[in-house]
């Protein structure tokens, strides 16, 4: 088999890819995206269940290197759907005419690094073999759905669908008895919906999640004009902050949730659900890591639940019994509302486990219930999901499977000792999901481009961390998120939700803004962590 020689080899067609594609490539460089899906969107490819939206505010959840890109598109929602946003990837694919350099139908299957040629070589299940000086991941951090692995899931005589992976052709609910299964962010966006048409809805929730009320509505030419207006200061602010949005920021109050009476701080927070922001954690210093204060911060949650869920039992049901920041909470629009419904029953399934799925249904310890449809929205392999599914072989032929059994090993989530020139986009130890996804995907792609400019300029022909900095980088990713409760959830921050996984909390707890700053500490000090092998510059045109 002929191989292809590219310069960059970019993996998927995501927000991430898509990006890193036009920076290569204005920068001169041959360019191939490989894409195992069937058009471009990454994430919002597959997840095309109903009510599919992203919670960053549409004008925030976009990307800022265009001007005229982010005056063009009008977002129609607040919180635009999954149709809108994948339009809007569709339209900024189309209108940089990156289409060309995009292979779709394409699942890499191994990337091994040959020292002598310090080229990677990427093999394609479809038989294709690439060579490359760079290899550069943009697979995402939640592209890979975790398989229900449930007893007698192939004998099920209904549909069968998963969030994460929804089909094209439309799935009627009209008639029908439908089950959930999961209610995490994805369960909590597709019930509301399902529960519009579904003859009868059960949801079979084992955990239940913390769901702020949030307000969506359609966007006039008002806002987006002011929008515009500000855009520069609304951008300067995500990217200086910690969660990479400009416009959403609550103005914390600085102090102890404990500094307030109790009628005073519900206030607080039943004036800022008002106003249609969800963050109540940013009101007050002491919610993500001491109990009394989450404890305050939870009554008032419980209370707003009751007041919403007519049904006392089913209320009781819903109210989560972990810390408010231990886990990432929802936004709702209509999810507690949608249990007030005749047609929607909550079964708890963590005290009456599911033992199986029966050709007619889900049958747990107690009872078997019948459905016509079974529902997963039961999560992802997160964050190294992508990366595992790869047989990736650096330097000596280690595996990155080996070397990062006991939980990833990822200098500033960028790049991996012992894998030269290979970069992550938003890979574990950066900001990544912990921030405005977009805004981590634009810093980490302008600082490959960066530092792939700082190679060539320098005939730098291998770059990849030193180890002694990737141990002090994955040490501290691991000690400042400690004392927080998002360290200790069991939730797919830490890969506690797939059997097996290392419990490492993976993203960085730092804030985009600091991590920012960090990188570009090292870009401009000219890159002194990295180790690098000077040779004659391989390029492919
Ligand atoms: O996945 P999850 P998700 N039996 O892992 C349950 C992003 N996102 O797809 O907690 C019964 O959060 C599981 O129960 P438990 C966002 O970053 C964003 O919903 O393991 N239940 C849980 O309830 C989010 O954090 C947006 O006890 C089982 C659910 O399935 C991330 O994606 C929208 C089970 C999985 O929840 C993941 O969210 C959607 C079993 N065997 C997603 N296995 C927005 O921007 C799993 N569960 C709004």
């Amino acid at each position: 088999m002929k191989k292809i020689s590219v310069d960059a080899l970019v993996i998927g067609a995501g927000f991430a890819g898509l990006y890193m594609l036009l920076k290569l490539r204005d920068r001169g460089l041959n360019v191939q995206v490989l894409e195992a899906a069937g058009d471009v969107g990454g994430t919002w490819y597959w997840n095309r269940y109903p009510g599919a939206r992203c919670d960053v505010i549409s004008v925030e959840y976009c990307y800022s290197f265009s001007k005229e890109l982010q005056e063009e598109f009008k977002w129609p929602e607040r919180y635009s759907g999954q149709p809108d946003i994948l339009k809007y990837i569709q339209y900024t694919t189309e209108k940089f005419d990156l289409r060309k350099n995009i292979q779709f139908n394409t699942k890499v299957t191994d990337a091994i690094y040959n020292e002598d040629t310090q080229l990677w070589q990427v093999k394609t299940e479809e038989g294709q073999v690439f060579e490359t000086t760079y290899f550069i991941m943009g697979t995402g951090c939640l592209s890979v759905p975790k398989e229900p692995d449930f007893k007698g899931i192939d004998s099920f005589n209904g549909e069968f669908y998963l969030t994460g992976k929804w089909p094209h052709n439309e799935v009627s609910f009209e008639g029908k008895r439908v089950a959930v299964i999961g209610t995490g962010s994805s369960g909590v966006q597709v019930i509301p919906e399902i529960a519009k048409k579904a003859t009868h809805l059960t949801v079979l929730q084992r955990t239940p999640s913390y769901s702020i009320p949030g307000k969506n509505f359609p966007l006039d030419d008002t806002y987006l004009q002011d929008i515009y207006k500000r855009y520069d200061e609304i951008r300067h602010k995500a990217k200086t902050g910690t969660r990479g949005v400009g416009l959403t920021n609550v103005q914390g109050t600085g102090k102890s949730i404990k500094e307030f009476s109790r009628e005073e701080a519900f206030k607080m927070m039943a004036e800022t659900i008002e106003k249609g922001t969800s963050t109540l954690s940013s009101l007050f210093n002491d919610v993500k890591n001491d109990p009394e204060a989450d404890q305050i911060i939870r009554e008032f949650l419980y209370e707003m639940l009751d007041k919403i869920v007519k049904d006392p039992q089913t209320a009781n049901l819903l109210k989560p019994n972990y810390p408010l920041l231990s886990k990432r909470y929802s936004l709702g629009l209509e999810y507690l509302e949608t249990y007030n419904r005749d047609n929607v029953t909550l079964v708890d399934v963590l005290n009456d486990p599911i033992e199986e799925i029966t050709p007619k249904g889900v049958k747990t310890k107690n009872t078997e219930y019948e459905f016509d449809m079974i529902v997963c929205a039961t999560g992802f392999d997160g964050m190294t999901g992508a990366i595992s599914k790869i047989n990736i072989e650096g330097k000596n032929a280690v595996k990155l499977k080996s070397k990062w059994a006991a939980g990833p090993r990822a200098y500033l989530g960028l790049m991996s000792n012992g894998y030269p020139n290979m970069f992550t986009i938003t890979g574990p130890g950066s900001p990544s999901i912990l921030a405005n996804a977009v805004m981590s995907i634009e810093q980490h792609v302008e600082w490959i481009d960066q530092c792939i400019q700082h190679m060539q300029t320098n005939n730098i022909a291998a770059l990849e961390p030193k180890l002694e900095e990737e141990n002090k980088w994955v040490q501290h990713v691991t000690d400042i998120a400690e004392p927080f409760f998002i360290s200790k959830g069991n939730s797919w921050y830490l890969g506690g939700n797939i059997p097996g996984k290392p419990r490492v909390f993976m993203p960085y707890i730092g804030g985009l803004g600091a991590y920012t700053d960090i990188c570009n500490t090292i870009a401009a000090t000219g890159y002194q962590t990295f180790s690098k092998k000077t040779a004659l510059m391989q390029t492919h045109k």
